[in-house]
């Protein structure tokens, strides 16, 4: 590759990224990665920006040189987020789109993962074209949950509870309305948001009949996640999650198979809501990443535990986490914590 250095990237350059990021971020996720990429004048003007529209779709870079005329990219710069790719897939290699159309320099973030897809920057080094690496890291960030599953094969998985300070979730009786307050409860509806999809038990509609929207106030167009029931009772007619936006997807017991199904689906995140059963079997199934607990100063006592044994019959056996977030959220406390292995 042509270098790897900082010095020689310009302003121009600097700011295009920035903007690429942004162009990203327009594209839905789903089975392939959010990318933006923006075409530059030598002279550092912008010519045209693109960004991948997802799955069969043009990638960003053939999107924005597609709104130029021909021979309008000769002697360009190309500020992409990720590695241009070097296979054809459902589309053509946009390192040989770069080529063709006579770009002289290509400055990308993230690599590309892929087996098949990465090796562009090489293809277009070896071209004579050169290449730099900028932003590493942000381009990383922008599509960690894609990273995430083209490392794993699956989602990425959060699993959520909220429990009294003694680690009880309902009351001796199983009701539960409410243990945490108003602002911790929005917190949880940022946080659907924020995922691709939200999984519960059937035990959990039975007993709640959620509705697993995301309602945030002074924003209308939240994204929805999609609701994966797991379990073998039947839904209700008149649950309320019948009702949901996105449609309800049932999934089965092996939660493995139901998630690399999911990511095939482009899936790439996955909240997991409620209650204990579900919650413990993601975990003691290693399936479970990312923890968010919503600690409320109250004390419940009796059997609801918030979850349920997990395989740990002695304390060799105990599952540590490392606490990556602590925040006071009203009278509760927000307590965000990872698997070390993540
Ligand atoms: C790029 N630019 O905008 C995107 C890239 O099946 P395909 O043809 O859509 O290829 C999907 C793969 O291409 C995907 O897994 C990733 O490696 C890369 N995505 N590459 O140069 C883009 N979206
Ligand atoms: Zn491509």
């Amino acid at each position: 590759m042509a270098g790897n250095g900082t010095a020689s990237i310009s302003a121009a350059e600097r700011s295009a990224m920035a903007r690429a990021r942004e162009l990203a971020l327009l594209g839905p996720r789903g089975v392939n990665p959010q990318v933006g990429a923006v075409i530059l004048s030598p002279d550092g003007r912008v010519l045209a920006e693109g960004w991948h529209r997802g799955a069969g779709t043009p990638h960003a870079e053939v999107d924005a040189l597609s709104k130029l005329a021909p021979g309008e990219a000769r002697g360009a710069t190309a500020v992409v987020t990720l590695e241009p790719c070097n296979h054809t897939g459902r589309t053509g290699p946009c390192a040989v789109a770069l080529l063709e159309a006579g770009v002289a320099r290509v400055v990308h973030a993230a690599a590309d993962p892929g087996e098949a897809s990465s090796g562009g920057a090489a293809r277009l080094a070896v071209a004579g074209v050169e290449v730099e690496r900028l932003d590493e890291a942000e381009g990383e960030a922008l599509i960690a949950d894609w990273l995430f599953v083209q490392r794993t094969g699956r989602p990425r998985v959060t699993v959520k509870w909220a429990q009294s300070l003694d680690g009880r979730a309902a009351a001796a009786d199983g009701s539960s309305r409410w243990i945490t307050g108003p602002e911790a409860r929005a917190h949880v509806h940022r946080e659907r948001s924020a995922h691709d999809a939200i999984a519960v038990g059937t035990g959990t509609v039975l007993a709640d009949d959620p509705k697993l929207t995301a309602r945030i106030p002074g924003v209308d167009d939240a994204p929805q996640p999609l609701p994966v029931v797991f379990g073998e009772r039947d839904i209700p007619a008149a649950a309320a999650l019948r009702a949901h936006p996105r449609g309800l997807r049932t999934a089965g017991r092996d939660i493995e198979a139901e998630l690399r199904a999911l990511a095939a689906d482009g899936i790439q995140s996955l909240y997991v809501e409620g209650g204990p059963t579900l919650a413990s079997a993601f975990i003691r199934a290693g399936l479970a990443d990312r923890f968010t607990i919503y600690l409320a100063p109250t004390l419940l006592g009796g059997p609801r535990t918030a979850i349920d044994a997990i395989g740990v019959g002695t304390i060799d056996e105990q599952r540590r986490l490392a606490v990556t977030r602590l925040e006071q959220l009203g009278r509760d406390l927000l307590v965000e914590a990872t698997t070390e292995s993540e």
